[in-house]
């Protein structure tokens, strides 16, 4: 699935998210049945900036989000993102925040990769908690975003992931 973003709106910030101006909304998803591994992909174009920031903010209530392989490419094919498929084993180059220290919160594991020995995984409870890196871009260019996701529970769980700048 590729899906085209172009909206872009202001958003409220918060201590994770920052000051940012433009937010892209690339998927919401709320779950009606466990998710096995899914590919999510999306074009999208950067408004007037040069850097923008990934952000994924998750909530699993009762278990586990997993992912991993994330990419970000130019139109070069050039990969911006560092430890997008987390085998280096931890969070290097990304950012982890969580604002209201929910439990069961994100980390690097194990248990579950798509690919290779490690994915991301997490189980935030009752709140989100967010993980993100910044790419460089260039005004108005085209990227392409891609991503696997999966979750072994099927209720009070959401993804937001946007790109934020
Ligand atoms: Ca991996």
């Amino acid at each position: 699935m590729t899906t085209s973003t172009t909206t872009t709106t202001a958003t409220i910030s918060n201590a994770c998210t920052g000051g940012e101006v433009y937010t892209t909304q690339l998927l919401y998803l709320t779950l009606t049945a466990t998710l096995p591994w899914k590919k999510y992909s999306f074009n999208y174009t950067a408004p007037n900036i040069t850097s923008a920031t990934i952000l994924f903010s998750l909530r699993n209530d009762p278990l586990d989000w997993y992912l991993d392989d994330i990419t970000i490419t130019d139109s070069s094919g050039i990969e911006l993102l560092s430890n997008g498929d987390f085998e280096l084993g931890d969070l290097t180059s990304w950012t982890y925040c969580n604002p209201n220290n929910a439990a069961h919160a994100g980390f690097v594991g194990s248990s579950t990769p798509h690919n290779g020995y490690y994915s991301y995984v997490d189980g935030s409870v009752n709140a989100s908690d967010y993980l993100s890196q910044k790419f460089t871009v260039a005004p108005y260019n085209n990227y392409s975003v891609k991503f696997w996701l999966s979750a072994n529970s099927d209720k009070s769980s959401f993804a937001l992931v946007s790109i934020t700048s």
